[in-house]
């Protein structure tokens, strides 16, 4: 049986109610985060009922979307000068859900994770380091931590500096305008896309290139797909794409009350009944602050390349090349799958060859749609039987093994695990090419959207980028994972893929430091004005009961 839906069984997704960055993402240069916390209940009822009809929609961020796109594509891919969009969005965490409801129903949200919140326990769980064993990991952190989770974070996005700010002044709590008690803000920062390097975190390399492709329709006359499809169906049994390496996954796994991806082979389950009706069309968002030692991080690539050059497998091998091998992606974001040697920024640039790969076979070529104009030939990912090119330990293959069947589980059961990336990186960048910290203060605000905190973030944290034997052995991500003691190793590879020679290297220190975070739940907009802004939310919650509309149950097809 096949993972693969009819179209005709694909859900109409509520694209009115569920936030616009949850599927769809902002995808912004500009990006304020703020927390907020409430003092009197009555006024920050008022506060939300205020700025309740600014809060992005997915139908809104997808128009917008597909206009910048058409735009882009009639200038030959150029900018599309003029085009701003100014976006905002609200999560709220387990004690704001329980002070604007009860505790009750605040713990009655599908997600143990969510409910006890990213303190002490679970960022000890996370791997966070901390002095001393009894130490807690979030004391010293600027937002968030144990007992001081905002109530509240507001996303704020805009293309235009000016424009964010107007936004910001618009939502933010403010005295002249809310009632007295209005709550406060407790924290915020700006995340900007590098100015040197746009669309690149701070230790250089291209982000956002990866991201899954989720089932679903804007509207059924005429079809409009959520995700955009270039792909003709898949064979029956496998996973099916919307381009080459972006899979199809199930709304269920990203927005409660949406059917979701067996495990075992990728066939529809239907959503477990929610316990309020009200969290239906609501998502899981996870931030993290992570602070990124740039400058460590480049010095250990000089240092240890230079060390493993003396070696006649590795001679030759360069910075760039080394912390390619540790991502698995070179920093234009050309998969080293496909070209081990060098970079290729036109790869990079390709959407449909980008993350054309998989990590277990060769990979053949696309069966594109007709009409799809297929991408510039580029060498093709020969991970079969001259593989594995890229290292078990490489960042990308830790936090999605995509065709490799993993420690847990065949390739379905690593759909249910993947994740909707909305991060931005802050602070200013370190000057290109310097080996010397300015002691400022850089790293990225990394946030992501999922329907089980446990089963997806925590998972791939923990399971995998913590741990040396996951999801195939080979080390551990020794960028990204963390460890109390510290202790990472990778095993990298030499220079020519396919002669199997690997060798392990330690990671002297940790270059990426969780500095804050939270774990919070984006409500959909009508839970937002009939329970979470309402004066009487019992009254209210009676009110979307009778409302309520049953899940589109899809069949399995194909
Ligand atoms: Fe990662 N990096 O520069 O090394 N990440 N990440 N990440 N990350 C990705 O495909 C990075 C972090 C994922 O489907 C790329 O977008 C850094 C956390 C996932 O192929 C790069 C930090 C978690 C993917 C980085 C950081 C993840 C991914 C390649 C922290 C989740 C998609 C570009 C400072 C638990 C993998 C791209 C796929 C990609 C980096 C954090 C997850 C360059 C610096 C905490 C799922």
């Amino acid at each position: 049986m096949s993972h693969r839906l009819n179209p005709q069984d694909e859900p109409v997704l509520d694209v009115d109610d569920i936030q616009g960055n949850i599927l769809l993402g902002f995808n912004k240069d500009h990006q304020r985060l703020i927390g907020v916390s409430f003092h009197e209940m009555p006024s920050a009822k008022a506060w939300l009922r205020r700025i309740l009809p600014h809060i992005s929609s997915t139908r809104e961020v997808f128009h917008f979307n597909t206009l910048f796109r058409l735009a882009r594509s009639r200038r030959g891919g150029g900018e599309a000068v003029g085009l701003i969009a100014s976006w905002f969005n609200i999560a709220f965490s387990r004690d704001g859900i329980a002070k604007l409801t009860s505790a009750a129903q605040a713990d009655d949200l599908p997600d143990t994770a969510f409910v006890n919140g990213l303190g002490k326990d679970r960022s000890i769980a996370l791997g966070d380091f901390a002095p001393l064993p009894a130490d807690d990991p979030t004391s010293n952190w600027v937002v968030g931590g144990t007992g001081r989770a905002p109530d509240v974070l507001l996303i704020i996005a805009s293309d235009s500096p000016a424009q964010l700010d107007e936004l910001t002044r618009v939502v933010i709590p403010n005295e002249a305008v809310d009632s007295p008690g209005a709550p406060s803000i407790v924290w915020q920062e700006l995340g900007e896309t590098r100015p040197d390097l746009p669309g690149h975190e701070h230790f250089g390399f291209k982000d956002g290139v990866s991201q899954p492709g989720v089932y679903g329709l804007i509207s059924k006359r005429p079809r409009v797909f959520l995700t955009p499809r270039f792909l003709k169906p898949s064979a029956a049994g496998e996973v099916n794409f919307a381009k080459p390496g972006q899979p199809l996954i199930l709304p269920g796994n990203f927005v409660l009350g949406y059917p979701s991806n067996n495990r075992n082979d990728g066939t529809p389950v239907d959503p477990p009944p929610l316990r309020q009706p009200w969290f239906r069309n609501g998502s899981f968002l996870v931030f993290r602050r992570l602070n990124q030692n740039v400058a460590g991080f480049h010095q250990f690539l000089a240092a240890q390349a230079a060390i493993l050059a003396q070696r006649p497998e590795f001679s030759g091998l360069r910075p760039e090349r080394l912390g390619a091998q540790l991502v698995g992606r070179w920093p234009s974001g050309a998969p080293i799958s496909r070209v081990p040697d060098r970079d290729d920024p036109a790869l990079a640039r390709a959407p449909l060859a980008n993350n054309d790969f998989f990590f277990g076979k060769d990979t053949p070529a696309p069966d594109l749609l007709p009409g799809v104009t297929p991408p510039a030939v580029f060498p093709a990912a020969l991970e079969g039987a001259n593989g594995p090119v890229c290292p078990h330990a490489a960042h990308i293959l830790k936090v999605n093994p995509r065709d490799l069947a993993s420690d847990v589980g065949p390739d379905f059961d690593t759909l249910t695990r993947r994740i909707l990336r909305r991060g931005i990186p802050f602070g200013q960048p370190l000057k290109p090419g310097s080996l010397v910290d300015d002691g400022a203060e850089r790293g990225l605000h990394f946030l992501c959207y999922q329907s089980s905190i446990e089963q997806q973030f925590e998972f791939l944290q923990q399971r995998w980028m913590n741990s040396a034997g996951g999801p195939a052995s080979g080390g551990h991500d020794i960028i990204v994972g963390q460890r109390p003691d510290l202790h990472r190793e990778a095993e990298i590879r030499a220079i020519h893929p396919g002669d199997r020679l690997s060798e392990k290297i330690t990671a002297p220190t940790q270059w990426v430091t969780p500095t804050g975070g939270g774990y919070f739940f984006a409500p959909s907009i009508s839970a937002l004005s009939t329970v979470l802004a309402a004066d009487s939310p019992v009254s209210a919650l009676t009110a979307s009961r009778k409302k309520r509309r049953p899940a589109a149950r899809p069949t399995p097809g194909g």
